[in-house]
């Protein structure tokens, strides 16, 4: 997401960090390299050029020439310029009113099927940190696709959602019916996947138009292939004028895709990006918050999704388990392989890496994450090999009870004297991990 950016960005930015002097020849040249950056993410020539001209403004001057920092002056401002570029940063997080009816619209194959699924997994989620559930039903009206409603059907199974099959076959009769259907059973969310065409036609959208005009939804949602670059910013423009949308959603900003029409969006559309997805299953979805998404550009990581991320996948009683353990200083081994257990739930390590600070500029290597990664499946099978005693209490851990552990678990000696090492570490790691839930406890 936005990791072409970044990387471009953040090796920019960090020559000027902690600089004593700039020169207006400096601020030029980062402007250019910036302008550069953004027409290679196939952001709009003429939304650079405005970006570049406010962003000038603001730094050419004295404003930045004279700060004691003056590097940290320049990039704080490239921070709120790009802030309110993305949407602003005071924008409230995105929420669907309850009940209410969510129309998804957007081309064939762009993602709505299964983003309807995700934004079903993340309500469910949300709902469930705060000890809630929520009733949502899924239904289709995509007629066109003879797989398209069994594909709703088998993820809405995926995700604990409900589904409905209409037996009407006409798109705007099916829409009475799940309508109808939705009402009776009391559902708290209706998601309602359309057809899409593979290019914008009239046809298409008369169709989305009668739906809307009987649905009269609280929220329609476009979604876009954010590989489609800038086209999709034409797509939205149709779409906007046929039928209206409120916000957006920019798929598959994991496979490759450099970002420049989700930087363009809020500018082009006067709308906001509420959410985007990263891959193929239910979790990959995030909201979107420009400000977050700033740091992200500029490589300054973003732990506060990366802790949201961890609360929605790891129970609170699991957390408050690992907090107690910690808080008592009887950290065992046992906590420090559920804890493993945990970091693979919230992904590869290479995916959280992308939250780090500073992690963009290639500070860890590919290889380095691959190591981490085999790492965490060896230390898992050794410490599954040692005794509920052992783990308790590792200073148990002799020359033989080692070699005894190795050869049960595959591994040498060696490996698990690193795993004691990493352990011994961990509890710095643990430490952080408890002030980052704390820290995020203050933005509640
Ligand atoms: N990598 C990646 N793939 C995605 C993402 N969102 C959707 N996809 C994939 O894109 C393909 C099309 O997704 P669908 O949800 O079927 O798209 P659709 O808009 O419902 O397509 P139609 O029903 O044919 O109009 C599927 O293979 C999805 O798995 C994403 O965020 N990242
Ligand atoms: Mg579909």
């Amino acid at each position: 997401m936005f990791d072409f950016l970044s990387e471009k960005f953040s090796s920019v930015f960090s020559r000027l960090t902690g600089k004593s002097h700039l020169t207006e020849q400096n601020i030029q040249e980062t402007l250019d390299k910036v302008r550069q950056a953004l027409l290679e993410a196939d952001v709009p020539l003429h939304v650079v050029d405005t970006f570049i001209a406010e962003t000038s403004k603001e730094v050419v001057g004295q404003k930045v020439l004279k700060s004691v920092k003056p590097g940290e002056q320049f990039i704080k401002i490239i921070h709120e310029r790009l802030t309110s570029f993305l949407g602003g940063a005071s924008s409230v997080p995105f929420s669907f009113q309850i009940p209410s009816v969510v129309m998804v619209l957007g081309l064939q194959g762009s993602g709505k099927t299964t983003t309807i699924s995700k934004l079903a997994y993340f309500v469910a989620q949300q709902a469930k940190a705060r000890g809630k559930s929520r009733n949502i039903l899924m239904a289709s009206v995509d007629y066109y696709r003879p797989a398209a409603i069994d594909q709703l059907e088998i993820l809405a199974k995926s995700v604990g959602s409900s589904f409905y099959r209409s037996s009407k076959t006409s798109p705007l009769e099916a829409v009475r019916d799940i309508y109808a259907y939705f009402k009776q059973e009391n559902f708290e969310l209706l998601f309602l996947d359309t057809a899409g065409r593979l290019h914008i036609d009239s046809s298409m959208l008369q169709e989305l138009r009668e739906i809307d005009s009987f649905l009269k939804p609280k929220s329609k949602i476009l979604v876009l292939d954010a590989m489609t670059g800038q086209e999709s910013l034409a797509v939205a423009q149709a779409f906007d004028q046929a039928v209206g949308f409120h916000g957006a959603i920019l798929t598959k900003m994991d496979s490759g895709a450099r970002g420049g029409a989700a930087f363009a969006f809020k500018y082009a559309l006067k709308k906001p990006i509420l959410f985007v997805g990263s891959g193929e299953k239910p979790a990959d979805l995030e909201q979107f918050y420009p400000d977050r998404m700033a740091n992200r550009i500029l490589g300054m990581g973003d732990i506060l999704t990366l802790v949201e991320k961890a609360q929605n996948s790891i129970k609170q009683s699991e957390q408050d388990a690992a907090y107690e353990a910690i808080a008592k200083g009887r950290f065992s081994l046992q906590d420090f392989a559920d804890q493993m257990e945990m970091v693979t739930k919230i992904g590869s390590l290479s995916q959280i890496a992308k939250y780090m600070p500073g992690m963009n500029s290639g500070a860890i290597s590919a290889q380095m994450l691959e190591k981490g990664e085999r790492e965490l499946v060896r230390f898992k099978a050794i410490i599954s090999s040692m005794t509920p005693k052992e783990r308790k209490n590792p200073q148990l851990l002799d020359g033989s009870r080692k070699i005894r552990i190795a050869k049960g678990a595959g591994f040498t000696v060696t490996d698990v004297n690193t795993l004691l090492t990493r352990f011994e570490e961990s509890q710095q790691y643990v430490k952080l991990f408890k002030k980052f839930g704390r820290f995020n406890k203050l933005f509640k």
